[in-house]
């Protein structure tokens, strides 16, 4: 469940909680949504603007989010052959080695960015070329002249009208969108002989370029993704995919010479056209040549704190999942998701079966604040980058295996030094939204996702397997995280895997303790609690209700944490 809201209004941030609530965000359209498909719409319709979260919009569904704003497709998430095979007719050197690349669901325009789209931003003085049409008129046609800073200023232009994560799309995203779904030489085929229905080119472009919309698109319903004008994207010039990312992000290199533009143009040749050619042009190049169309995030927030335009529009919308890039440059922490702010019943009743006399008084606890928490257990791997700065006590992994398993044998005060180093790595120190453990309160309320049953799916013992690590089907040891189902909220593994520490002192039974979310503390602690079961527990242990506590120092093979964020 991953949603993107925006800022925009109090009630679009209502509605997505309404659904929430229910449970329906991300499965169900908001009724007063008109929704496109975009592979079925002729050019000629016009999205509508729309007023609801488009993370929450279906694959291919076309999305306008103010009147002078691009028109939006959504591409699924996915993997692919980028570049070309060494046998493609009429390939060149730079479009290898071909390799498998993965992308993230995202949005990207349904045309190039027109002139009448371009005008608005200079209107809003957003945008400042002075750009000329060639005398060619401008209106539909794709606008031209602007290097590739002007078109990054005109993606921040729209990120400001509509608080959205506008961009410029990475060349794998463009190659991605491009072929849409196809491993052929164009996005319809081989055959050459039908580029003229499909694309502006040499061959039927009277030499300029041409309003937008006006060949048949692409399969994902894009337009003039060959020919009409160049595309610029964001990656950094390489000419070769050797050691280019495969996650689906753009090259990024300091002191970058020459950005990449994609899809050939009115002026190529066919061959100019294919899915797999590539060219570049220095950054500040301008030309008659070359325009470019935006890219939209939906679901995968970095916010790079107190620095970035990014950060101002990082969101409390539940279900948003983050990740906060380090100040260096180099890493980023865990993800997190933004959970709702709602009441429960913490704690388990008197009948429960399994259940323990410390779960107990059940009572009403109001989470007042929405929160970011680990999508997962924090893993060795992301433990182990703590120790290797020398600011975490090294761990034992009792032959288990490291990676993406949760971290385990990590003490409470061995997680507050990793609390501690992520804070300073990504600049949070002494803010208030800094991270830090989760309370016991919030742990719970995180755990059951709205659930009062004894899991948070349900009380049905035979498909606790189906979203938790326990017993005999855990090989007896920590297992890598996020293997098994989320619950309702989009968290793995809070049943089972490792127990995970949270930041309350230890009282055996709820009596006398703050039902606002916030910890429970003692001026003199000597046992915190930890939460969910692990490993090599029985099922009655994986029960959001149980408690367990160590001492501060107290290390097990069954012991890891999770985090918190307060947000900004
Ligand atoms: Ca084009
Ligand atoms: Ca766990």
């Amino acid at each position: 469940m991953f949603t993107l809201l925006s800022h925009s209004g109090p009630g679009r941030t209502l509605a997505a909680a309404a659904l929430l609530a229910a449970g329906l965000a991300g499965a169900i359209m908001p009724a007063q949504a008109e929704v496109l498909d975009a592979r079925t719409t002729p050019a000629s319709t016009r999205a509508p603007v729309i007023s609801v979260d488009p993370a929450t919009l279906p694959d291919f569904a076309l999305f306008r989010e103010c009147e002078a704003c691009p028109e939006m497709v959504v591409m699924p998430g996915g993997s692919f052959e980028m570049g070309s095979p060494s046998t493609e007719k009429g390939r060149n050197v730079d479009e290898g080695p071909q390799r498998q690349v993965s992308v993230s669901r995202f949005a990207m325009s349904r045309f190039e960015t027109t002139w009448a789209e371009w005008e608005a931003c200079v209107a809003a003085g957003r945008c400042t070329s002075a750009g000329g049409d060639a005398g060619w008129g401008k209106g539909r046609r794709p606008v031209i002249d602007v290097d590739w800073n002007d078109a990054r200023a005109y993606a921040g232009y729209v990120s400001g009208q509509t608080q959205g994560a506008y961009r410029l799309p990475s060349e794998a995203e463009w190659e991605y969108a491009a072929r849409g779904g196809t491993s052929t030489r164009w996005s319809f085929g081989e055959a050459e002989g039908q580029l003229g229905n499909h694309a502006w080119f040499s061959g039927n472009s009277s030499s300029r370029t041409q309003p937008v919309g006006g060949r048949t698109a692409n399969p994902w319903g894009l337009f003039d993704v060959h020919g009409n004008v160049w595309e610029w994207v964001e990656d950094c010039w390489a000419g070769s995919y050797l050691g280019a990312p495969t996650n689906g992000k753009a090259v990024a290199a300091p002191d970058c010479e020459s950005r990449a533009a994609r899809g050939g143009s009115w002026f190529n040749i066919p061959q100019g056209l294919h899915s797999a050619n590539r060219y570049w042009y220095a950054p500040t190049d301008r030309g008659i040549m070359t325009g470019f169309r935006l890219s939209r995030t939906l679901s995968d927030l970095v916010l790079r704190p107190g620095t970035s335009e990014i950060e101002r529009l990082a969101t409390r919308a539940p279900g948003t999942v983050f990740r906060d890039g380090f100040t260096s440059g180099s890493g980023e922490g865990p993800e997190m998701v933004v959970l709702p702010s709602g009441n429960f019943m913490m704690g388990s009743p008197l009948d429960e079966t399994g259940g323990f006399e410390d779960e107990g008084p059940q009572r009403s606890v109001r989470i007042g604040y929405e929160f970011a928490v680990g999508r997962y257990e924090v893993t060795w791997s992301q433990y182990s980058a703590c120790v290797s700065a020398g600011a975490c006590p090294a761990a034992e992994d009792d032959g288990f295996g490291q990676g993406s398993r949760p971290v385990t044998n990590v003490s409470w005060e061995d997680a507050q030094a990793y609390v501690t180093w992520l804070n300073q790595k990504t600049g949070l120190t002494g803010r208030s939204d800094r991270y830090r453990l989760l309370t016991e309160a919030e742990w719970e309320y995180a755990a059951r996702a709205g659930s009062k049953a004894r899991w948070s799916y349900g009380d049905d013992e035979s498909r606790l397997g189906n979203f938790a690590w326990f017993g005999s089907g855990s090989g007896w040891r920590t297992q890598p995280v996020g293997g098994k189902t989320a619950n309702g909220f989009g968290l793995h593994d809070l049943h089972g895997n490792a127990w995970e520490w949270v930041e309350d002192c230890y009282e055996p039974g709820y009596r006398g303790q703050p039902s606002d979310g916030s910890a429970f503390r003692k001026s003199s602690c000597s046992s915190r609690v930890y939460r969910g079961g692990a490993w090599n527990n029985s099922l009655q242990y994986l029960r959001s209700a149980v408690r367990n506590w160590g001492s501060p120092g107290f290390r097990n093979y069954d012991l890891g944490l999770r985090l918190a964020r307060t947000l900004p």
